[in-house]
């Protein structure tokens, strides 16, 4: 009620050229928290549309993100307050404190938290970030209908009930923490426990509790369990095997699965991971069975209701053992960028979403046919630790250091992030080379952790085409023989 009748007063926001333009928008920033859910359902229900946002972003780089989008009001924890206050770049009013402490129980009678659906089909419920190859991130429109679809299919192919509980670790800005773990949760009617930050030996300790049935997480989280499975003593690891192997449940997806890290988890407490395949803009689109072999490498076929194909670079579809682009279709697929036609339209071809992922299909040995993905196409985007970075926003960044005179940010191979942030660069005549830590520190005020490179190489000169163009195949491969 409060936030309907502040909607009301504030003026009405800019005209934003969108199919969901008159949508008022609400940024929510927060760590993860039943008053943040609760948040997300008074946004919902006063009509508005929710724009979740990182924790970790400095404000600079939050005004940025909001300056497109125009939200209306903001709703923020304590912790979090002055800086949305800052990237809202309004009146401090403008930012309404989430106060609301608890655990988060649907099972419990909790009503908020048990209304998980609260609008129109076509209306926008989500702006969600993602970074593109164009360096600038877009906001993904993701409608009441998106969500009805994404939550429903996983209830049906992961065999979500009121009985389940699920231990939540990921951030809620992202599709993966957001729908996978806590909208299913509360649409099944089921429990999940929030915390605030992923932290293994925490993590660990709340997959231990009675009753916990599944977990959800992105390969860095999976390989920091693993790791601290190994360091603690010999009656802590039965308790962690055993709490592992109590789950009827655990997904791993938003990066490619390494095969070490599949074993791995399969030896700890002997449970198989599921591993599935999905994206901001369209949800969860493949996924291994619940039953039924999880072949490794691969991530399984497309979940009920979704559409999948394979196409060559013309876009007609491609035969079985043949790689090319995976497109999607189907109701979970997103409503465009929010204000950027231009970008909706190029994302799609003929009512199919491109998705920018490779991907060939294998006949297994029953007649079954799996999806293996074979990478994104574009070396600009990268993915560390589940969170998707754009090469094109850090080199931009770099580019304004006084001592880097050109740069090429690439994904190097990585244990525990998957692709390392990795900036190569040409050093400006007669400067000393910067080092990464400050280099980091330097950029914090900009880049959010995840995009702050982990990695410095100096070169001479980076390799370039007849036209002048760095090519960062070649980087990569300079990096590999290094
Ligand atoms: C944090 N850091 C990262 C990082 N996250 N560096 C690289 N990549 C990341 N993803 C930085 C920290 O700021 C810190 O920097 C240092 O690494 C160590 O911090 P940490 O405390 O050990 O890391 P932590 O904060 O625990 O974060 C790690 C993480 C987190 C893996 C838990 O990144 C995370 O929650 N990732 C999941 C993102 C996600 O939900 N993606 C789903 C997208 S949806 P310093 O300078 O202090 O050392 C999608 C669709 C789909 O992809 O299919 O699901
Ligand atoms: P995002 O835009 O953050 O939603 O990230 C979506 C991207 O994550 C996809 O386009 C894929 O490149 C990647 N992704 C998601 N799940 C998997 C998976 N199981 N294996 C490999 N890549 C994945």
């Amino acid at each position: 009620e409060e936030l309907r009748a502040r909607l009301g007063r504030v003026p009405a926001p800019c005209a934003i050229d969108d199919p969901h333009g008159s949508t008022p928008r609400i940024a929510l920033l927060g760590a993860p928290s039943r008053a943040w859910v609760i948040g997300l359902h008074a946004i919902w229900r006063a009509g508005a549309a929710a724009v979740p946002l990182p924790t970790a972003l400095p404000a600079a780089a939050l005004a940025d993100r909001l300056r497109d989008v125009a939200p209306a009001l903001g709703l923020a924890d304590a912790a979090h307050r002055a800086t949305l206050v800052e990237a809202l770049r309004g009146p401090a009013d403008r930012v309404i404190d989430l106060d609301a402490p608890g655990d988060l129980d649907a099972s419990g009678g909790d009503d908020a938290a048990r209304d998980w659906i609260a609008g129109p089909p076509s209306r926008a419920a989500l702006l969600l970030f993602t970074s593109g190859t164009t360096g600038r991130p877009k906001a993904a429109v993701i409608t009441h209908g998106n969500l009805a679809a994404w939550t429903s299919t996983l209830h049906r192919a992961w065999r979500w009930s009121a009985d389940d509980r699920i231990v939540g670790v990921l951030p809620l800005h992202h599709v993966h923490g957001l729908v996978n773990v806590v909208g299913c949760a509360l649409a099944a009617g089921a429990r999940c426990d929030l915390h605030p930050r992923f932290d293994a030996e925490d993590a660990w300790t709340a997959l231990a509790a009675s009753g916990v049935t599944c977990f959800m997480a992105v390969p860095s989280v999976y390989q920091r369990l693993v790791e601290s499975h190994a360091r603690a003593d010999a009656a802590a690891r039965r308790a962690c095997s055993a709490a592992a192997s109590r789950l009827r449940l655990a997904v791993s997806g938003s990066a490619a699965l390494p095969d070490p890290l599949r074993a791995a988890w399969r030896d700890l407490g002997g449970v198989e991971l599921l591993e599935r395949y999905g994206m901001t803009e369209i949800g969860m689109a493949l996924s291994q069975p619940y039953d039924g072999a999880r072949v490794a490498g691969t991530v399984g076929a497309p979940l009920p209701g979704v559409a999948a194909r394979v196409v060559d670079a013309a876009g007609a579809p491609v035969d079985v053992g043949v790689a090319g682009q995976l497109e999607i279709r189907g109701p979970n697929v997103f409503d465009g960028y929010f204000g950027r036609a231009d970008a909706t339209s190029e994302a799609f071809r003929d009512g199919w979403l491109r998705t920018g992922d490779d991907a060939i299909r294998a006949r297994q040995a029953d007649g079954s046919v799996t999806w293996r993905l074979l990478g994104r196409r574009s070396v600009d985007i990268l993915k560390s630790g589940g969170e998707l970075v754009s090469a094109l926003t850090v080199e931009a960044v770099l580019l304004a250091h006084p001592a880097i005179r050109a740069c090429a940010v690439v994904g190097a191979p990585d244990a525990r992030w998957g692709q390392r942030v990795t900036a190569v660069v040409e050093l400006r005549d007669g400067v000393a080379p910067p080092d990464l830590d400050a280099l980091r520190a330097w950029s914090s005020d900009r880049l959010a952790p995840w995009e702050r490179p982990r990695a410095l190489r100096v070169v001479d000169a980076l390799p370039r085409n007849a036209l002048g163009k760095v090519e960062k195949r070649r980087v990569l491969a300079m990096l590999d023989g290094a």
